[in-house]
């Protein structure tokens, strides 16, 4: 059966069932989506011309929001517990549906065993049973949920699973016989998935797949409007929750915020103010999204207090108009040294407190500084009030981009073909063409032979041989590129060392997530013997990585030019 796009939500409002709070703030948020969604449909039908899409059975299991999990987050809906999670769910939702596929959502226990056909009642079930999905959807929760009671169809049927997992997952955490030889255990346990299994929502590591969500987008008259009655001395701080202002040493930098701009906050409170919010704020309370939009799109500044990290509102704020003042943390935060990290399945550093907002979309936007500086915060102040922004939202932000992306993934995301972790070693496939070998860099020629019909296709393979100490994420940003997990195999044979001038005394094949490398001392060249360790992520002063890169789309970070 052929996809059809939808523009209609009302079924998938029925779908998303009723009674949670959480439900109740993702059904609302999906209904006054619905225009941009269909929108959204009609650019991508265009875009798309004839291709064909077949449609899939998808099943969404939102374990985070199973009585079975704790459901902590529902009842914090309305008292500024987070929403970034429930935000992007809907979102995912919406983008499934509006994409024409066969949805089943499930957000208990009960009816997750209903829909995967295993008798209510029965822990587990030993049989493996044929899965009516093609594609299932759910968190860690729900994947620990489908491990317990899909009995031996959880093993056969995992590479059809993706996880949405909001910080990402690296590689070298994944892998279970690694993680737990080299410290790399968590909570979150080793699922052996491929990497591109966890989906994020922010393009953290191209070891993972980006999910994302979407900010609404505006009009050119609507941005005009704004642009006109902005005033230039309103600030919003971000942050619903009191805690968020026990900063130490917010004092010095809200003084100076004072002096110059009116303070205005939506931080939520029961009956009093919130004891930690100043006077002289102006707070709001915790609002309804759509009217905390319409605070956003009077304010002129929108500042962060290094908390939340990585969520949506900056971006919503950016989308109204607004710039985005935050602080810039130094040392990083990562699971390493901070508290809220702390377990997670990354070493990821965080320089600021969003940094896509820092590093993907920057000034006049966004101004990453020093709190702890007066005069360097006092003089982002002055200038954001003297500089006029245009509203702005990163393409893979919209309803479109979305929708793009989502369609991409569904498309040429196959997890069930690829090698397993039992396999033994890598084996470069087919040795590409080279077309402009010097010492560092190669371009891997259009060539049919090379893995034809893999994704993204081979043709944009770009391998550097990177600096001691450098990750390959890092490594091929500083080409312009992405690093591109999916081409290590390409890189993981003597070969392509020699193609790229390496000179290898010696070569060994071992389990290590830098790999494949380069040692100078020694002259030593070292293979990743097991592909789920390819990582982006990583770097150690030891080694020269070998990193595989490629292009991206403008806006679309996480689909190269030939990929759609
Ligand atoms: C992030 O979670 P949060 O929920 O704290 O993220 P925010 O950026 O604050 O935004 C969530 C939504 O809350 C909305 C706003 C955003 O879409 O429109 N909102 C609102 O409805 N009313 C208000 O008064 C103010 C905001 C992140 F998303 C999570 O993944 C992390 O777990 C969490 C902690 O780092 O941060």
């Amino acid at each position: 059966v052929q996809a059809v796009f939808r523009s209609n939500l009302s079924h998938l409002l029925e779908l998303m069932g009723s009674g949670k709070e959480s439900l109740i703030f993702m059904k609302k948020r999906t209904k006054r989506l619905t225009a941009q969604w269909a929108l959204a449909a009609q650019r991508l039908t265009r875009k798309l011309g004839d291709m064909r899409r077949d449609q899939k059975q998808i099943l969404v299991h939102i374990g985070f929001l199973t009585e079975e999990s704790g459901d902590v987050f529902s009842p914090r809906v309305l008292k500024g517990g987070p929403l970034g999670e429930m935000v992007q769910w809907a979102d995912i939702l919406a983008a499934l549906y509006v994409l024409g596929h066969g949805l089943r959502v499930t957000v208990s226990l009960k009816e997750l065993q209903s829909n995967l056909g295993v008798p209510p009642g029965r822990g587990s079930c030993p049989l493996t049973m044929p899965l009516p999905f093609d594609l299932i959807y759910t968190d860690y929760h729900g994947l620990q949920q489908m491990k317990q009671h899909m009995g031996l169809s959880f093993k056969k049927y995992r590479c059809r699973i993706r996880v949405i997992d909001t910080f990402g997952t690296e590689p070298a955490y994944n892998h279970e016989e690694y993680a737990t030889l080299h410290g790399y255990r968590t909570n979150w346990g080793y699922w052996n998935l491929n990497p591109k299994q966890f989906m994020t929502m922010f393009p953290h590591t191209p070891d993972n797949s980006f999910m994302g969500f979407v900010s609404e987008e505006l009009n050119e008259t609507e941005k005009q409007l704004i642009k006109g009655s902005k005033a230039s001395n309103m600030a919003v701080v971000y942050g619903k929750e009191a805690s968020i202002w026990k900063l130490q040493g917010k004092e010095k930098f809200l003084g100076i915020l004072s002096k110059y701009m009116e303070v205005h906050g939506t931080v939520y409170y029961e009956s009093q103010r919130p004891p930690e919010v100043p006077a002289f704020v102006k707070n709001h309370g915790l609002l309804p999204q759509p009217e905390f939009q319409q605070l956003l799109r009077k304010a002129k500044l929108f500042i962060g207090f290094g908390f939340p990290y990585e969520g949506p509102a900056p971006l919503e704020a950016i989308a109204n108009g607004c710039v985005f003042l935050q602080s810039r943390f130094s040392p990083p935060h990562s699971s390493l040294n901070h508290e809220f990290f702390r377990g997670k399945p990354t070493s990821r550093e965080v320089f600021s407190q969003h940094p896509y907002a820092e590093n993907f979309i920057g000034k006049p936007h966004v101004w990453t500084v020093d709190y702890n500086n007066s005069e360097e915060f006092e003089a982002a102040i002055k200038a954001i009030m003297r500089t006029q922004v245009d509203p702005y939202l990163p393409y893979e932000y919209t309803c479109e981009g979305m929708l793009e992306r989502i369609h991409a993934y569904i498309q040429h995301q196959d997890f069930c073909a690829a090698p397993g972790p039992s396999l033994p070693g890598a084996h470069a496939p087919q040795s590409p063409f080279i077309l402009a070998p010097n010492a560092t860099h190669l371009e891997w020629a259009r060539n049919a032979s090379v893995a034809p019909g893999a994704w993204p296709p081979a043709h944009s393979l770009r391998a550097w041989l990177a600096a001691p100490g450098r990750a390959c994420t890092d490594a091929c940003l500083d080409h312009g590129l992405v690093c591109e997990p999916a081409f290590f195999p390409f890189l993981n044979g003597r070969d392509a060392f020699l193609k790229l001038q390496v000179p290898c005394d010696s070569t060994e094949s071992e389990m290590n997530h830098l790999y494949p490398a380069f040692a100078q001392p020694g002259q030593e060249c070292y293979l990743q013997k097991e592909p789920l360790l390819f990582s982006c992520a990583g770097s150690s002063t030891k080694y020269h990585r070998l990193c595989p890169c490629r292009d991206f789309r403008k806006g679309q970070v996480a689909l190269c030019q030939g990929c759609l």
